[in-house]
């Protein structure tokens, strides 16, 4: 059975918490529910990660590389600063979207700027919980 992996950046552990009106009432179990039920409708396997480590999340990349047929990640704050993550998502060359539940071109100047969106097929952004389960589909689809 092919395998999706899910990589949940710093932060995203806080959802449902605080900033509702950014990023909604969905908390990171409601997120990785809607995506299991998904992908077993789907049939693919999914394994749901979150991490605040910036080299956790590159081990993990550099390990399952091999492993998973495609990658939706929301990188967060990482996704503006991390040239480092950038070059481990080219490296590991796993069909990426890049998810985002807020819209970017909505906020401030600095998060108008992905690096490592560079990396992915596509992203999409501003469409919450959807977004996930949107991409997922994406990538059942196309690999
Ligand atoms: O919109 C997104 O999904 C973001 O990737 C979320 C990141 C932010 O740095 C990006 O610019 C856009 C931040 C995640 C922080 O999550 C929180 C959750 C609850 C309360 C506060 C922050």
């Amino acid at each position: 059975m092919k395998k999706i992996l899910v990589i949940h950046g710093p932060n995203l552990n806080l959802l449902g918490e605080r900033e509702p009106e950014i990023y909604g009432h969905d908390t990171l179990d409601d997120i990785n529910a809607a995506l299991t039920n998904a992908a077993a409708e789907l049939g693919v396997e999914i394994d749901c990660r979150q991490s605040n480590s910036e080299s956790e999340i590159i081990e993990w990349l550099q390990a399952e590389r091999k492993n998973v047929a495609g990658l939706i990640i929301n990188p967060a704050g990482f996704s503006h600063t991390s040239v480092v993550l950038l070059d481990t998502l080219l490296a590991c060359q796993i069909p990426t979207v890049e998810v985002h539940l807020s819209n970017l071109y909505k906020r401030e100047e600095f998060r108008q700027k992905s690096l490592t969106a560079r990396a992915a097929v596509g992203i999409i952004s501003g469409l919450g919980k959807q977004g996930y389960l949107l991409a997922l589909r994406y990538l059942v689809e196309s690999i």
